[in-house]
């Protein structure tokens, strides 16, 4: 009992715990980040702790330190829990300002102290203000000439284990190295006293050092010595802003302070649209958040009054927690509790690092797809599935201002758009699915068909080309093999409410300049069509949503044999809308798109998992590779920039609203996709990635308003 009360205070301060049968001499690795400043910050959120005042500057807030008072410090056995020895690999990450008048100090960011020096600090502390400024001034004397002996130097240091301070063109890194003598590792002309905000990254792996400041590109230093692998940090304290005496007294001010252990947090904050503020982990006292308003009405307070956020680890939300704010660090997101789940406070997310908002392109209405293709010597086109039967669909061209639109066409209620090439001959494929079938007599609606258009180069537009019968078209896909050309379409109902129809895969007939059927394959209310070549292998995957009972069916991989496909895999899944075949280095994935599952006669649930499959090339089947919860998701796109790969998915609704958010996921390697970027959009139906003239952009459409947006991809 007592020790899960122990538990669930250290989830209270933040905190992790993560193995608790310990060695005596054991490192700390594997641990999440390490919020130093929300740390002493949280310990009481009723009030600001003392010896702290928060100011702000530039409409940023940061903490300046009036004392180095020991509520800024605590030992470092409550954060690093269970072990003695400092990791061997870290990252710290710093957001300050200083002004230029501390220019000839030199100030503490952080340390860590040697016990037994702690009581020596409180009687410094209680020295008059004139004696202070007597020993700062002999302090600058002596750090002029701080190289010359160590032995001096580590008095001057006085038991510092480890910290970081800066001088007025340089970055410090102390830390107690062989035979007790402190080390420092010097990183000359940082210039961070200029009065602006910056952010650093300092990361010690190894033999490597580098400082990244605002994300620019790192300065390096190769030290003589690596960092030791066996500092020992028992029975120390960590003082922020201060070595715990007044003398080194931070005088800047502080926004962010994180120590993460084992990793680079570079990349976790890096690129950033606004580097000198890249954030990992902030205070929630800090953070400048927008005076929200609940759409039930309620009102959270403004953070000033907020008395009741807490950082770290997700506890369960209950009714004794009913508007508890919590911020997640990891994931830079702040929740609010309602009394059974906690839900996100979307204008946290506003201010996007990398994601631009480039256009706002309104539409005659609203839009199910969007397809982006480029016709030589015209540009950058954008077909789009509008769903009015009077203003039909149309075809954007992409200017310097953004997509305006180029041509009409007279559409019913069009679902998809597709384009493809045959030689030098361009294509594009639309499906109607008509005003919905007859209620009375239950006959199949006249306007259920798909239509090929051809461009035409002398009159700059699309012709009418072929027109193709089919039911409730959700997708069109277009794919060669050997040569030959194919298209398939996902056929999703017949008339009201058969959904156990064939789909239909179309060969291209040169005699007859056409599109013949080629082979039918059953499908279960058909959304989706993905095609894709793996080596010599041809596959083709349906996404499957409703079989006329349940959203749970099976959606079906085939593969090309001897002219036609064969199933090669089956994979259960919920309402099934969008499958992304996407490739990371030789690895091949498929990810689906998963709606709702039913429940019985009970509502539906949108909260479910989408599911990225891995395939195993000696098992020659995809397995389950990561699970990303989404909201009734309707696609997924998969892009790539520079060495970085990224999928974003369109979640539609959560069951109460289609004013939700869109989440970008960042490929991680081991861990898989995370999320970095949260895009509010409203009942989004399509996510496209498009590049041109160097830049990047990702567009998505609304199925529920007539508007479509464009947001640039800021690349460093
Ligand atoms: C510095 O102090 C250490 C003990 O802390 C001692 O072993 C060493 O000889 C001293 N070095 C110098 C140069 O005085
Ligand atoms: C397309 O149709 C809209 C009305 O829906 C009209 O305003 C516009 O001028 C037309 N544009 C072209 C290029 O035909
Ligand atoms: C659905 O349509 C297919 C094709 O026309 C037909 O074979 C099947 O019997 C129909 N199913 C139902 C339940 O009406
Ligand atoms: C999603 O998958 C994860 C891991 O497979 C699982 O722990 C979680 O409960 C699932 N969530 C939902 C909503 O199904
Ligand atoms: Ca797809
Ligand atoms: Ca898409």
């Amino acid at each position: 009992m007592s020790s899960l009360i122990f538990v669930q205070l250290l989830l209270l301060l933040g905190l992790r715990v993560i193995d608790t049968t310990t060695e005596t001499w054991k490192h700390c690795t594997d641990l999440v980040p390490l919020d130093l400043l929300s740390f002493v910050l949280e310990k009481d959120t009723s009030k600001l702790v003392p010896g702290v005042d928060m100011r702000q500057a530039g409409g940023v807030r940061g903490v300046h330190l009036s004392s180095p008072h020991t509520s800024m410090s605590f030992p470092s056995s409550q954060l690093l829990v269970d072990c003695n020895l400092f990791p061997t690999e870290f990252s710290i990450v710093v957001t300050l300002k200083v002004t230029r008048i501390a220019l000839k100090r030199n100030e503490y960011i952080f340390t860590i102290v040697e016990p037994g020096h702690v009581k020596k600090s409180e009687e410094d502390n209680k020295g008059d203000i004139l004696k202070r400024k007597e020993r700062d001034i002999t302090a600058q004397e002596k750090d002029g000439k701080k190289k010359e002996s160590r032995n001096k130097s580590n008095e001057e240091h006085g038991g510092i284990i480890l910290g970081l301070r800066f001088s007025r063109k340089c970055l410090h890194f102390l830390f107690k190295g062989q035979g007790g003598a402190v080390e420092h590792w010097v990183f000359r002309g940082t210039r961070l006293a200029d009065n602006l905000w910056h952010t650093l990254v300092l990361t010690v792996n190894g033999q490597h050092v580098k400082l990244t400041v605002d994300c620019s590109s790192p300065l390096q230093i190769v030290p003589s010595r690596p960092f030791p692998l066996d500092l020992n940090i028992q029975g120390s304290r960590f003082h922020i802003g201060s070595r715990g005496r007044w003398k080194g007294l931070f005088s800047g001010l502080l926004r962010q302070l994180v120590l993460v252990p084992g990793s680079d947090a570079t990349h976790q904050i890096c690129p950033s649209s606004n580097p000198q503020l890249s954030a990992l982990s902030v205070p929630p006292l800090l953070l400048d958040l927008p005076v929200t308003e609940r759409k039930e009405g309620g009102h959270i307070a403004p953070y000033e009054t907020e008395q009741r956020v807490s950082v770290g680890l997700e506890r369960p939300c209950s009714q004794l927690l009913q508007g508890q704010l919590w911020f997640n660090p990891l994931r830079k997101g702040l929740y609010l509790c309602d009394g059974t789940l906690w839900t996100p406070v979307l204008e946290d997310h506003k201010r996007l690092d990398y994601v631009l908002e480039h256009q706002v392109l309104t539409t005659s209405s609203e839009t199910h797809d969007v397809e982006v293709f480029q016709i030589p010597g015209i540009g950058l086109m954008a077909a789009m599935a509008h769903r009015s039967t009077v203003s039909g669909s149309a075809v954007y061209l992409w200017t310097d201002t953004g997509f305006q639109l180029y041509q009409n066409f007279t559409t019913q209620k069009a679902l998809a758009w597709r384009h493809f090439t045959m030689g030098k001959k361009i294509f594009l494929v639309v499906s109607n699915s008509g005003e919905g079938p007859d209620k009375h007599t239950n006959k199949e609606s006249e306007m259920d068909f798909s239509v090929i258009y051809k461009w035409s180069k002398r009159r700059k537009r699309f012709v009418h080309f072929q027109t193709l019968q089919t039911h409730c078209a959700r997708d069109w896909e277009a794919f060669k093999i050997n040569q030959q050309t194919y298209l398939a379409v996902a056929n999703h109902r017949l008339g009201d409410s058969n959904h156990t129809i064939d789909s239909v895969i179309y060969k291209w007939n040169r005699l007859t300049k056409s599109f013949e059927v080629h082979q039918r394959l059953p499908t279960s209310g058909a959304y989706d069509w993905e095609f894709f070549t793996v080596g010599p292998y041809h596959f083709l995957v349906v996404a499957n949503a409703f079989d006329g009972v349940t959203t749970s069916v099976d959606s079906v991989i085939y593969v090309w044999v001897n002219g036609n496909f064969l199933v090669f895999q089956k994979i259960k899944t919920f309402c099934a809308t969008d499958w992304e075949m996407f490739k990371i280095g030789s690895r091949v994935f498929l990810v689906v798109a998963n709606g709702h599952r039913l429940q019985g006669n009970g509502p539906s649930r949108y909260a479910i998992n989408s599911t990225i499959y891995e395939l195993d090339m000696i098992g020659q089947l995809f397995v389950r590779f990561q699970d990303i919860v989404t909201y009734s998701a309707v696609d997924w796109e998969f892009f790539s920039l520079g060495e970085e790969h990224f999928l974003v998915v369109a979640n539609s609704f959560n069951g109460e609203s289609y004013s939700l958010n869109s989440i970008l996921y960042r490929w991680q390697g081991y861990e898989g996709f995370v999320p970095v970027h949260w895009l509010p959009t409203i009942g989004c139906s399509d996510w496209e990635f498009f590049s041109s003239q160097g830049e990047s952009y990702l567009i998505y459409s609304s199925a529920k308003v007539p508007l479509s947006k464009v947001f640039k991809l800021k690349t460093y």
